[in-house]
């Protein structure tokens, strides 16, 4: 369980270091499922297995180099039981739950982002929320748990403290040439606004939380290490199936506009004994 000022911490930034939930088998073990289902050998397939810069794919305005890659793998929790237990890791339930205030969560999707060395690419900033439009409102919390050290040399996640608090700006932003953050109109900010971005190195094994509208992104991968990392995005019991435009989720959804965003394929992994 999160204490008082870690719970006030990402309330006033917008992420927060965990601790470590997973051991060293653990982490073993993931990495095996991971290899399988990356390289297509899982009986069960996830929902995508691909190069997230794949060679048509443009980042920021700018073609690729077609040797960068980052493995994204939406969902490996269809494809492997390991990867469905750790989204119902107890530890990370129970925080996520305190972080969105909330008594239930179901999965909204997961994501493997595996950063292969020397030609791991970079992953744009943004933020999440309005990336996924088809859900509302935008209180969703992730836990992205590292399989190796994620650490600044192999591409870890970098944030940028209580831009969480400043709404909507996904579409202003990009990068410069050495990935930190620009906000191409910094006038539509609030007034103060710092968007300086701090290193997120997370642990083996550690997991990190972040607020579904904080400013992240990862840069390449140049070093000699792997960065492979689960993300599991929670969403909390009032989360809405609210369709404004296409998510590779969507052919999954079978309710009503406007109803809680439920069923099998958004499986409830936490829920308050008797609150339902
Ligand atoms: O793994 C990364 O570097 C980026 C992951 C990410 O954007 C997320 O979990 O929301």
């Amino acid at each position: 369980m999160l204490n008082e000022s870690q719970l006030a911490e990402f309330a006033k930034n917008g992420f927060l270091k965990g601790s470590v939930v997973l051991n060293d088998a653990e982490v073993e073990a993931l990495r095996a499922e991971l290899d399988d289902v990356m390289q297509g050998k899982s009986v069960k397939k996830p929902v995508l297995n691909h190069n997230l810069l794949g060679e048509d794919t443009l980042y920021d305005g700018m073609k690729m180099t077609a040797n960068e890659k980052v493995v994204q793998i939406v969902n490996i929790w269809m494809a492997s039981d390991a990867f469905f237990r750790h989204a119902a890791n107890k530890t990370i339930c129970e925080e996520v739950a305190q972080l969105c205030n909330t008594d239930t969560l179901r999965v909204w999707h997961d994501q493997i982002q595996y950063k292969p060395p020397i030609t791991g690419g970079p992953t744009a900033w943004h933020q999440d929320h309005p990336l996924w439009p088809i859900i509302q409102p935008a209180d969703l919390v992730s836990a992205w748990v590292a399989l190796d050290d994620a650490v600044i040399e192999n591409g870890c996640m970098w944030m940028v403290p209580g831009s969480h608090k400043w709404g909507n700006h996904q579409k202003h932003l990009t990068s410069d040439k050495d990935f930190k953050p620009v906000h191409r109109h910094p006038e539509l900010l609030p007034e103060g606004a710092d968007t300086t971005a701090v290193p997120f190195e997370i642990k083996k094994g550690q997991v990190g939380y972040h607020h579904s509208l904080t400013w992240h992104g990862s840069p390449n991968n140049r070093s000699e290490l792997k960065r492979r990392a689960i993300a599991v995005h929670y969403m909390p019991a009032h989360t809405r199936y609210e369709p404004t435009s296409n998510h590779v989720m969507l052919s999954y959804v079978d309710v009503n506009k406007g109803d809680i965003l439920k069923g099998e394929h958004f499986p409830v992994v936490f829920e308050v004994t008797g609150s339902r």
